[in-house]
């Protein structure tokens, strides 16, 4: 008998799933069932850039490569797996990059409108984060208002994608050693944009042909997105729209509402998603939502939108990634409003077997058969009234097939780089010296960063919750953002009670101590960004050695699917971060660049990929990897020496 596979841990969305089937819905994870992988584009091995091609240069079944076979795999040009398989690879870097630094390039355009006064519903939030970024940037201060200083660090932003010399400005916030190893490596980027064209021209038909070049240029464009487009992203919407602090929410399908219009934000940029939650709670909507029979108006969120106006205003989460067909299954989302990256095309086509409203906003994203309502940052507040009304007008449709689940969390959100600086700091002498201090002593044991999607080729949500509930068991702080912290959420991870429950004795004490959970959310996925800032802040509070390289994080995404997730990977591995992947590698099919990424890019940039798929193999290794750097750092001796005594617990 055939064994039944999982679909997912997750109950709402067991719940959701058996309702699909039951009204003859059809979702991703019944087309994942008909649609198997590509064998041969799974492991990279499938070249499709000319159109002498496409050729497929697999490793022939059941064989071993030798120098024969070696000589036999090339595409109709004499490209060999070797070539085929980076170009591939670094692909898909320039299109997670590009769609990262094209979200930062939309925030630094806002940006700049707003700081002349022509965007009216936007205003500078954070006057603190903006000082930041212009005593970095080499704005002047003195004696200007916020505004000219920030028309020049909007102007400056811009300015990065199109860079053609020298090296994106945020880069300087990297340790010192680090930035050496970049020049030194000539891996340190130009203007954004420039380095995803480059990509673009060098995996064209015969140009760059040396798959160590082409990575090198892989990891020169993934900077541009870490430590440029995505650090742009995270920075400019914090001085815009406030930089995040704790916030108690609630995450899964429970939070919508029976009684309310329930309109569910889905993507990326919180520039509209903003301002609809300030227009959803105007009067007058209220009172046209109550004309319509409905007692309120409810937000929710899925991808990272959720994340953005979660982390701000405490908007609850429906769901991540897999749950976004899911949500309209219960038959009471009045409207899912989408902007761009990781909209599932099926939306419409679902939506037709309920009443919910599909509304694409961004000139960049239109899907046939959903409504569009173009956004238009000048006139933010007219195009979110629009919006909203039609959800409100949308209500008296629903059906009678509604159900939503019982199924809800709550979560501690909110941690961004400065408030972790804050909470274990206090207010007057932020720093990360109590984080460090207890890393050197050892009550915890490491920093994980968990992040990344959902991917329905494994169980949704179990890896996640899997290897994040074995790293807090191991006294490993864990660190999320994009999908992998809904899930988390979900479990009960981000509550401070968990740390007693699932975290190890050392790590629970400190938990207990600052008040905080054993895993903590840092936001979207251009907020990752943060982590590079976290990360940097912890060697610069000295004791931790002098690079991100010395210190005993690692990172990982168990569930990833987009190429977004390669991007982020492949600048947290350039920055000197041991990083795990799970679900499948997408170079397995050359071994010469599988090693390269996984063994020979330790020694370049003191940190490598790894790919794991199974949760506690995978933990594992980033717990093998964290306690490698506390020998290399001579505090290894020190967890040994751990007694948690009371004594011990009150100088805590
Ligand atoms: O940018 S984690 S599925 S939603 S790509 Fe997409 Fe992946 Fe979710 Fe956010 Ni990130
Ligand atoms: Fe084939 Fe070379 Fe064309 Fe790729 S570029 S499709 S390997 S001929």
């Amino acid at each position: 008998m055939e064994e039944k596979k999982i679909k997912s841990i997750d109950p709402a969305s067991i719940e959701m799933l058996e309702k699909a089937a039951d009204e003859g819905v059809t979702t991703s994870f019944d087309r994942a069932e008909d649609q198997k992988p590509c064998p041969v584009g799974m492991v990279g091995s499938c070249c499709r850039n000319c159109s002498m091609g496409p050729c497929r240069v697999p490793l022939p079944k059941g064989k071993t490569e030798t120098p024969e076979i070696r000589q036999q795999r090339k595409g109709v040009c004499g490209a060999t797996a070797e070539t085929i398989a980076a170009r591939n690879f670094i692909r898909m870097i320039a299109g997670g990059a590009a769609a990262h630094s094209d979200h930062g390039r939309g925030v630094a355009e806002l940006f700049l409108t707003a700081a002349k006064g022509e965007a009216p519903g936007y205003e500078i939030q954070d006057e603190q984060k903006l000082l930041q970024v212009a005593l970095d940037w080499g704005v002047e201060i003195g004696g200007r208002s916020n505004q000219e200083i920030a028309v020049d660090i909007g102007e400056k932003a811009l300015a990065e994608f199109g860079r053609q010399e020298g090296e994106i400005l945020f880069l300087k916030r990297a340790p010192k050693k680090r930035q050496e190893l970049w020049w030194r490596e000539g891996v340190a980027p130009r203007g954004i944009d420039r380095e995803i064209v480059e990509i673009m021209h060098r995996t064209h038909m015969g140009v760059d042909q040396d798959y160590q070049s082409l990575l090198r240029q892989g990891v020169r464009a993934a900077l541009a997105d870490g430590w440029g487009g995505s650090m742009i992203a995270t920075e400019l919407q914090d001085i815009l729209f406030g930089n995040p602090s704790p916030v108690l929410s609630k995450v899964n399908l429970g939070v919508l509402k029976e009684d309310e219009v329930n309109i569910i934000i889905h993507g990326h940029e919180p520039l509209l998603s903003e301002i609809i939650v300030a227009v959803s709670q105007d009067p007058k909507m209220l009172a046209l939502a109550k004309a319509k029979g409905a007692n309120g108006i409810n937000l929710a969120g899925i991808c990272c939108t959720a994340n953005e106006i979660l982390m701000r205003h405490g908007v609850p989460l429906a769901g991540n990634f897999l749950q976004q067909e899911l949500a309209i299954v219960t038959g009471a989302v009045d409207a899912m409003v989408v902007d761009v990256q990781c909209i599932m095309q099926s939306l419409p086509d679902i939506a037709q077997c309920y009443h919910t409203k599909i509304i694409t906003t961004s000139p960049k994203a239109k899907i046939p058969g959903a409504t569009h309502i173009n956004f238009d940052e000048h006139n933010a507040i007219e195009s979110a009234r629009a919006i909203v009304s039609a959800a409100i007008e949308n209500f008296p449709n629903r059906g009678k097939n509604v159900t939503i689940p019982k199924t809800q969390t709550a979560l501690v959100a909110g941690f961004s780089h400065e408030t972790i600086n804050y909470l274990l700091g206090g207010m007057f002498r932020a720093s990360y010296r109590p984080l460090n201090d207890n890393i050197i002593n050892g009550r915890i044991r490491g920093v994980a960063g968990v992040v990344g999607c959902n991917n329905v080729r494994v169980p949704h949500d179990a890896i996640h919750t899997a290897m994040v509930k074995e790293l807090i068991k191991n006294d490993v702080l864990v660190i999320q953002t994009g999908c992998s912290a809904m899930a988390c959420a979900k479990a009960g991870l981000m509550v401070p009670e968990a740390a007693a429950k699932y975290a190890g004795e050392g790590l629970a004490s400190v938990c207990e101590t600052v008040g905080i959970p054993p895993v903590l959310h840092m936001g979207s996925c251009v907020d990752n960004s943060r982590i590079l800032l976290a990360a940097t802040a912890m060697v610069k509070d000295g004791g931790l050695g002098d690079d991100i390289s010395d210190l005993p994080v690692a990172g990982a995404a168990p569930e990833w699917m987009s190429e977004k997730a390669i991007s982020i990977g492949q600048y947290f591995v350039a920055s000197g971060v041991f990083t795990v992947f799970g679900v499948n590698w997408p170079t397995v099919g050359s071994e010469d660049v599988t090693k390269f990424l996984f063994r020979d890019s330790e020694e370049v940039y003191g940190g490598m990929w790894a790919f794991e798929p199974d949760p506690i193999k995978a933990a594992t290794l980033m717990i093998e990897h964290i306690d490698k750097k506390r020998k290399a750092l001579g505090i290894d001796k020190a967890r040994e020496r751990v007694l948690f005594d009371m004594a011990m617990r009150r100088e805590l």
